[in-house]
């Protein structure tokens, strides 16, 4: 049933494919919905089974540290929406980050990383990954002259967000990528901002696409979660040797099954994100307070035709300065009544944050206002309430900074 075409000759549309793939419902007494495998470990049926099992001569479940029938069904989900042949879903987004990097990378490796990233993605791989030996190189991808400046014989893996956490730079993978495999290099995307609704990394050449689930994915502010998702030949030694011996961050059967049912809604969710946030960007455009603002949707975004191929959608962030700065922008936050102050993204709530206090809190400060993480940004990302909300609580707060 799942992977019916009804004689069409066509894939099943993206809501199609999140919501039925890899399910039916006659494997589980006719429940509609896929049942959570509450289970830490698996019966064999002979102690040579089990050898078997161990020794890859077999497949199934083994224990529950790497797989769990539940997460399989995400990470079967996750892999089509994305186009990839496989998937591996783990704790959180930086679990997925941190076991795709411990598998591929060892002492004297180098990664290549846009400089701008949230603030604990630029932790684990400026302090923490340099303290076993691997070499960490900021390049400004919006700068392709940089990105092959920066690769040597030793880079292994070249890594970026698009659009970038928190101003949205927009990266054009499809060039990254084409430079990065010249050098036999393998490129990995955090496609947290925009889920695969919006854009599919893989199409454009990355090898590998990690997501914090946490966010869009998930899409309810109720559970943390990570996703990679890529060859089948790169996922099984991430879950075989990341996952299994180097992090053991595991994801929970209950957080699994709560980002199937986020699935269900991604793609329409993602519209009504985007929506929503063309008109605050217009509102916020136009508004005397206002100095800057990024936002894909916007006709004076600097990578407009970038993310204009690479996305389908103009999404949910938004970042802004005020013209009165770092102090206007917190006295916006704090006016704010129904906008929430608060990090992360992706929920059905407006949520407003300063990055260089919060989530960016971790860069230097000269490093985050070279990486043009400037003190006065501020950064929201729009919900799912009526728009006309939205845009009223915004509009009391910033006449209110005048
Ligand atoms: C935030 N972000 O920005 P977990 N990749 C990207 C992210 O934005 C995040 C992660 C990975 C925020 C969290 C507080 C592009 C997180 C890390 O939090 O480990 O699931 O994802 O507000």
């Amino acid at each position: 049933m799942a992977n019916e075409d009804f004689g069409r000759n066509r894939p099943l549309g993206f809501s199609t494919r999140a919501i039925h793939l890899g399910y039916d419902p006659s494997t589980a007494q006719g429940a509609l919905t896929p049942p959570i495998y509450l289970t830490s470990t698996y019966a064999f049926e002979s102690a040579e089974d089990g050898a078997a099992l161990f020794r890859g001569e077999k497949q199934g479940y083994i224990y529950g540290r790497t797989k769990n029938p539940t997460q399989t069904l995400l990470e079967q989900r996750l892999a089509s929406l994305e186009g990839g042949e496989a998937g591996l879903v783990v704790s959180s987004g930086i679990g997925a980050i941190t076991a795709t990097c411990w598998t591929l990378l060892s002492a004297g490796d180098e990664v290549v990383f846009d400089q701008t990233l949230y603030g604990s993605t630029y932790a684990f791989l400026t302090k923490g990954l340099q303290r076993f030996g691997v070499k960490a190189v900021p390049a400004d991808m919006t700068n392709l002259a940089m990105v092959e400046e920066a690769l040597t014989p030793n880079t292994k893996i070249v890594f970026f967000e698009s659009p970038a956490n928190p101003n949205l730079r927009v990266i054009d993978i499809a060039k990254v990528a084409e430079i990065a495999h010249g050098r036999k290099a393998l490129v990995m995307v955090d496609n947290t901002f925009c889920s695969p609704a919006l854009q599919n990394p893989l199409a454009f050449g990355a090898d590998l696409v990690v997501h914090s689930a946490t966010k869009f994915l998930g899409g309810h502010g109720d559970l943390l979660g990570g996703a990679v998702i890529g060859r089948a030949e790169l996922i099984n030694q991430i879950r075989g040797v990341g996952l299994r011996w180097l992090t053991g961050a595991t994801i929970s059967p209950i957080n699994a099954f709560l980002i199937l049912r986020g699935l269900k809604t991604l793609e329409i969710r993602m519209q009504r994100h985007s929506q929503s946030a063309r008109a605050v960007a217009e509102l916020l455009a136009s508004h005397p307070a206002v100095a800057t603002i990024s936002y894909p949707g916007l006709a004076d975004f600097p990578y407009k035709e970038i993310a204009a191929r690479q996305m389908r959608d103009t999404g949910g962030l938004i970042a802004l300065e005020l013209k009165g700065g770092h102090d206007a922008g917190l006295k916006l936050m704090n006016r704010l009544k129904l906008i929430t102050r608060a990090v992360s993204l992706g929920d059905a709530e407006t949520l407003i944050q300063h990055p260089a206090s919060m989530t960016h809190a971790a860069y230097p400060p000269e490093e985050r206002t070279k990486h043009g993480i400037s003190e006065g940004l501020v950064r929201m990302s729009v919900g799912l309430e009526n728009v006309d909300d939205i845009l009223d609580d915004l509009t009391q707060a910033l006449d209110g900074v005048r």
